[in-house]
C-alpha cells in the first residue's frame, strides 16, 4: 500500500507509518477522556501514528466514540488549545503529507453536538495529495481559510464547534481527519 519494497515495508512498519496531518494550528490529540470514551486501543493507535488513517483506529464498538468525528478524540482533552478566531479572520494552516494519496479534501466547521456542517466548507480540493505529481502544489501543505462573517452567535461557546480537515485517499480508501478547536469571538 505505501512502501515500495519488501525490505522497506518491514522497516516502515517498525518505524514510521505517517500519511498526513495538520501541523498548525494545534489539533486535538487524545488524552484521558478519549481513553474513557474510545478505549485504550484507540488512543494507542492514534498515538503510535498521529498521521494515520481513521480506518486503522479500533473503537471496539464503544457507543459514544465516533472515530469519524475528529478521529474520536474528545474536546475535553484539548481544552488548553482552543483558538479564538474573529469573523473574517484568515487562519493559516500547515500540513505535512509524507505519504500522499490522491483524493478530495476539505476544511469545514462542524457542529460537534450533531456532527453536521456549519455553513459551507471553508476550503475544498477536488484533488489533493496526488502522489502521481512530481511535486505537490504548495497549497496542499500551506493553505488558509477565512472565518465566516455570518454565524451570528453560533460557535461562540467552548466546544460547540470545531474546524475539521478531512481528506480521503480514493485508491488507498483511507480517511484522514484533524480538528482545530476554536471559539468565534463576538
Ligand atoms: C469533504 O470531503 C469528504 C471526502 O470527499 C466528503 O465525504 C465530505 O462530504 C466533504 N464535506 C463537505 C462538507 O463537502
Ligand atoms: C491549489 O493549487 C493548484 C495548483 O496551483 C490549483 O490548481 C488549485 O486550484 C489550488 N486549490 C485550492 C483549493 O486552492
Ligand atoms: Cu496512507
Amino acid at each position: 500500500m505505501h512502501a515500495s519494497t519488501f525490505l522497506a515495508s518491514t522497516f516502515f512498519a517498525a518505524t514510521t507509518l505517517a500519511h498526513g496531518n495538520i501541523v498548525s494550528p494545534p489539533v486535538r490529540l487524545p488524552g484521558a477522556v478519549t481513553q474513557q470514551v474510545c478505549g485504550a486501543n484507540a488512543v494507542a493507535a492514534i498515538t503510535a501514528d498521529p498521521s494515520g488513517p481513521l480506518e486503522n483506529i479500533p473503537s471496539n464498538g464503544a457507543p459514544d466514540c465516533n472515530i469519524f468525528m475528529c478521529k474520536g478524540v474528545q474536546f475535553e482533552d484539548n481544552q488548553n488549545n482552543v483558538q479564538a478566531f474573529a469573523p473574517g479572520e484568515q487562519v493559516n494552516f500547515a500540513a505535512e503529507l509524507p505519504i500522499p494519496h490522491e483524493g478530495p479534501c476539505n476544511v469545514s466547521i462542524v457542529d460537534t453536538a450533531t456532527n453536521t456542517l456549519v455553513g459551507q466548507p471553508l476550503l475544498s480540493f477536488a484533488s489533493y495529495a496526488d502522489e502521481n505529481l512530481a511535486q505537490l502544489p504548495l497549497n496542499n501543505t500551506q493553505f488558509s481559510v477565512n472565518m465566516p462573517t455570518n454565524l451570528g452567535t453560533q460557535c461562540q461557546q467552548l466546544g460547540e464547534c470545531t474546524m475539521q480537515w478531512f481528506w480521503f485517499g480514493t485508491n488507498a480508501q483511507q480517511t484522514y481527519e484533524n480538528c482545530v478547536d476554536f471559539v468565534m469571538t463576538a
